[in-house]
């Protein structure tokens, strides 16, 4: 019989690739009959390679087993897992896979298959990067406890690109970082230990993620430099490692590179001297990372240099870099995150949710075929409610990709829990109407509505070197349902969630599943509930943006404002009375936001000015609903802390203490904004609460 392991886990580091000992020796039994051996008939492609590794640590790690791997032989017919690519002429592959199941697999998919016949279980790709996600998915598999007797499963992702983007700084600092420091960088060098960009790598290839931009999109000083000799040689390096892992390297850049590196007097898009320079600068690259996949750029935005100095548009902007990367097959991501920065808060009509339309809508159909432009989930900036950007949908002729953070920002800062996948699920159910019903923003930024030639999904990133990785261990599953979306849109929060505790914490008590469960599933209301409401947004303190500071951002220059005075608060953003913004909108959701009769409760703020009393959908007045939530949101919060309590010793003491600490300072701090926010509003609408709870 296998021994039982004795040591469990260490504290997080492993995350879902934490591959723990099964318990049940039925399931081991059933899995153990297939996993003594491994066939494989392609040596020496370093994706193979991560495949076989990592197909031999998971069955060491769930079944105790220590895989045989052996060459393919027909004439072997010990039960096995056999990998192979379709044209690796692997006899078990051969057998397993008919025409018409290699012809449905694409670029990146892959095919599983139990073989009684020849007694295997096949794991079949047209690539190795397909290969090596097949593997994860065989062994998330087991790790989520399914039978494995009749495996039959064809899988492809439904969008091409699968992003990440770090915000990290060569001196190891990362912008809206909450884990600890960067894992790449330190002191304004590149890290010679690699051992955690390694698994980093691991943990993106195993939920389906191919593509990296390793700096953060605000380039400074010494990060303009990463394009030059001084840092690439470095950068190649880490880009060998992502490739051995199927995820290509992309590099955010400097638009005034030419001025600060170059030695030229203008960045201006159509200066040949800056196109050349470009050219030669792509040129370059290329030579030292053949698969480099191209940049990412935040021009004219929050004070970043862009074409706009030279009056020019962002087409222009953008094709000329286009064109620089066109000859290797390179792509430019160019953000829609364009506005307006320096407003006056007296000025009511700029409305900063209508700046990404509004700059970008216009130029459709201008950008060349390898820019795809980066579009904010929503309009304003990644907070806990807001509208859909309209751009989704509103683009035909342009390449278009979504972008959420994981990294919470505006979220908590993963000293709270607040599992975004429901949030991110919305956003990308909500139908645009742009092609009629049905036009649903997953199918904007699968590219299916458009034909787009390039599309996907990026997102921040939210790991630093902490040992956990996110800081705060739950925050895992938003890495984790990020990836996972990425590659299925379809696929439910719950089910992301079900799959990342197992996978985390063993499959097996029903006990562990549904308490974290049920705290995940129930955590971004329960953080909408105690933080600001129906929509509005912001109410934070300036900078840092953690914790409730209601004015924080109202007589600032960042064009985020509520408008809160005695009588109501909220954003008029309608067509009729307000900033015009619900006319970006397309078909019905311009009437249905246009009405305060008909704008979701949810959404009330972000779209309307109303009196305190209005009267929600609800049955509850604005200012009841605000009282109500937030003292509601503030048990809700003790509630999460006594859940988890209730799974002591049920997991290693290590990580049950994690997530208690900090959903101790969640239910205290909560307190502050529930104090602050309701405090604020009785001070200015002079409405008592109806239950006569304490308010100061
Ligand atoms: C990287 C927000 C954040 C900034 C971030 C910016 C962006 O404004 O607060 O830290 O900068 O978004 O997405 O570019």
């Amino acid at each position: 019989m296998a021994k039982q392991k004795t040591e469990l886990h260490t504290a997080g580091y492993k995350a879902w690739l934490e591959y723990p000992y099964i318990q049940s020796s039925t399931t081991r039994d059933l899995y153990a009959s297939w996993c003594y051996n491994i066939s494989i008939s392609e040596q020496g492609h370093p994706v193979i390679e991560s495949a076989v590794q990592e197909l031999t640590r998971g069955i060491q790690g769930m079944l105790d087993i220590d895989a045989t791997i052996t060459e393919s032989q027909e004439k072997d017919m010990q039960a096995c897992i056999a990998i192979g690519t379709f044209n690796s002429n692997h006899p078990l592959i051969t057998h397993t896979f008919s025409e018409a199941v290699r012809s449905s697999v694409g670029p990146e998919g892959y095919a599983i298959r139990t073989n009684t016949e020849k007694n295997c279980i096949a794991i079949g790709a047209s690539t190795p990067v397909g290969l090596l996600y097949g593997v994860f998915a065989f062994l998330r598999v087991l790790g989520t406890g399914q039978s494995i007797e009749a495996l039959d499963v064809v899988d492809n992702p439904v969008n091409t690109l699968r992003m990440m983007n770090q915000w990290d700084n060569i001196d190891g600092s990362i912008e809206r970082g909450y884990a600890g420091k960067s894992i790449f960088y330190s002191d304004n060098e590149i890290t010679e230990n690699f051992d955690r960009v390694q698994d980093y790598a691991r943990m993106l290839a195993s939920i389906g993620i191919n593509a990296i931009a390793i700096n953060n999109v605000n380039v400074h000083r010494f990060e303009t430099m990463f394009i030059t000799e001084r840092y690439l040689p470095a950068i190649a390096k880490i880009a060998d490692i992502f490739r051995s892992y199927g995820v290509k390297l992309f590099l955010s850049i400097n638009y005034a590179s030419p001025i600060e590196i170059g030695g030229l007097n203008t960045a201006d898009p159509l200066d040949p001297d800056v196109r050349q320079w470009w050219k030669a600068k792509a040129a370059n690259i290329y030579k030292l990372i053949p698969d480099f996949g191209g940049f990412l750029v935040k021009a004219d935005s929050e004070n970043r240099p862009g074409p706009f100095t030279y009056d020019r548009d962002h087409a222009e902007g953008s094709n000329m870099l286009a064109e620089a990367l066109l000859p290797y097959g390179g792509i430019v991501i160019w953000r829609c995150f364009v506005y307006n920065c320096k407003q006056d808060w007296r000025d009511r009509s700029t409305d900063r949710a209508r700046a990404a339309y509004d700059h970008f809508k216009p130029l459709d159909g201008r950008f060349m075929d390898n820019v795809i432009l980066q579009v904010k989930n929503g309009p304003m900036d990644f907070q806990v409610r807001e509208g859909v950007s309209p751009l989704f949908g509103a683009m035909e002729h342009t390449n278009m990709m979504i972008e959420f953070q994981i990294t919470q920002e505006y979220t908590g800062q993963q000293r709270h829990v607040c599992y975004l996948v429901p949030q991110w699920k919305e956003v990308l159910d909500f139908d645009t109407h742009a092609a009629g019903t049905g036009s649903s923003v997953k199918r904007v930024v699968d590219g299916s509505m458009y034909g787009y030639k390039y599309s996907g999904f990026a997102a921040v990133s939210n790991i630093g070197n902490d040992h956990n990785w996110t800081g705060h261990l739950l925050a895992q599953a938003n890495l984790y349902g990020y990836g996972r979306l990425a590659w299925n849109p379809e696929l439910s929060a719950e089910q992301i969630a079900k799959e990342w505790i197992m996978l985390t914490f063993s499959s097996e008590d029903e006990k562990v599943m549904d308490t974290i469960h049920e705290i995940l599933l129930t955590s971004w209301n329960i953080y909408e509930a105690y933080t600001s409401p129906l929509g509005v947004g912001w109410m934070v303190n300036p900078d840092h943006h953690y914790g409730p500071n209601v004015d924080g951002y109202e007589y600032s220059k960042w064009g985020t404002y509520h408008f809160a005075d005695l009588q109501g608060i909220g954003v008029d953003r309608t067509m009729k009375t307000g900033t015009g913004y619900v006319g970006q909108y397309q078909g019905p959701n311009v009437d249905l936001y246009e009405s305060v009769a008909t704008c979701p409760d949810e959404l009330l703020l972000f779209f309307h000015h109303v009196p305190y009393t209005h009267i929600l959908h609800s049955g509850q007045t604005v200012i009841q609903h605000i009282y109500d939530t937030h003292f509601e949101g503030v048990e809700q919060a003790d509630q999460l802390k006594v859940k988890w309590q209730s799974l002591e010793g049920k997991m290693d003491n290590s990580r049950h203490e994690q997530v208690a600490d900090r959903l101790h300072e969640q239910a205290l701090h909560a307190r502050e904004w529930r104090d602050i926010i309701n405090t604020y509003f009785y001070r200015k609408s002079g409405i008592p609460d109806q239950r006569q709870r304490t308010i100061y």
